[in-house]
């Protein structure tokens, strides 16, 4: 979203090492793709969590929102932080883009809701349960609601419609890593995405917007996933396949609908 909004100037992005171990994210800014952190140089994000509140006990989790004037924590739900990135930040942003169009956002919220049990979180579910009842009807549901969501996008371009919206970021980020991670190492193996019909050019249609494939490390997504949970993987080994190329000719352009015209004229500049 920020990458979407043309936001890099206003906000800097710190990006955590993609393995977490028992003391938490850390910044590694020596490792690949990593950074310091741009606003206080911590060395662990918990320090940062305890600055905004020094009494917290909650998770530490990323992504985290960072207000540099009043040097606390904005929010760490990537739903709304996404939404706050979209609406709130226009003065500021380089593109005029919008992904919460009005006569969209009751179908583009509703969307986001509808998605986020079986699929974002579906696949968490699966690959942490620890009995087979729940694992399978976690699995259950994220594929019959990736089905679902396969047949609506065989006559739409985008969720909403002819119109890329947060929906679509908010699915792109559990398909992106499926294949990769989702499939193997939570146990989603029942499809993988590049075998749907219309769910792999969808994703790769996303990826290819303007701004999109750029915010994708695949070797941080794979790395982070494979070497952090060892209750699942315990010895560590990052499974290598598959080689996807998001990059191929995806056709949907043929359907109604394309990308925000800023983020074209942009690209093409
Ligand atoms: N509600 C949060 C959850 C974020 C979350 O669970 N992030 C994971 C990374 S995929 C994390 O930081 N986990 C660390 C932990 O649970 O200790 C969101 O979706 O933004």
């Amino acid at each position: 979203m920020r990458a979407l909004k043309g936001l890099e100037d206003a906000i800097s992005v710190s990006v955590v090492d993609p393995y977490r171990d028992e003391d938490g994210w850390q910044f590694t800014p020596e490792k690949e793709g990593c950074t310091r952190d741009h606003v206080h140089d911590a060395d662990y994000l918990r320090e940062l969590y305890v600055r905004a509140d020094p009494d917290v006990t909650c998770r530490v989790t990323v992504p985290v929102l960072w207000d540099t004037d009043e040097d606390t924590i904005v929010n760490n739900e990537s739903k709304e932080i996404m939404r706050m990135l979209d609406t709130e930040f226009d003065e500021v942003a380089d593109h005029t883009v919008d992904l919460y169009p009005d006569g969209y956002r009751e179908e583009v919220d509703r969307i986001i809701d509808e998605i986020y049990e079986p699929i974002n979180n579906g696949v968490y579910r699966a690959g942490f349960a620890t009995e087979q009842e729940p694992y399978d009807e976690a699995v259950d549901e994220l594929f019959s609601a990736l089905t679902h969501w396969d047949d609506v996008l065989a006559d739409q371009r985008y969720l909403a419609g002819d119109r890329l919206t947060e929906a679509d970021i908010a699915m792109f980020t559990t398909l992106v890593r499926f294949d990769n991670v989702y499939h193997t190492h939570f146990m989603c193996n029942v499809q993988y995405i590049r075998e749907f019909d219309n769910l792999w050019p969808y994703l790769r249609d996303i990826y290819q917007t303007p701004g999109v494939g750029e915010t994708v490390n695949m070797d941080h997504i794979t790395e982070h996933y494979y070497t952090t949970h060892p209750d699942v993987n315990p010895h560590r080994i990052i499974a290598r396949g598959p080689a996807l190329n998001f990059d191929a000719p995806h056709d949907r352009d043929e359907l109604a609908g394309e990308p925000p015209a800023a983020l074209v004229s942009s690209a093409k500049r």
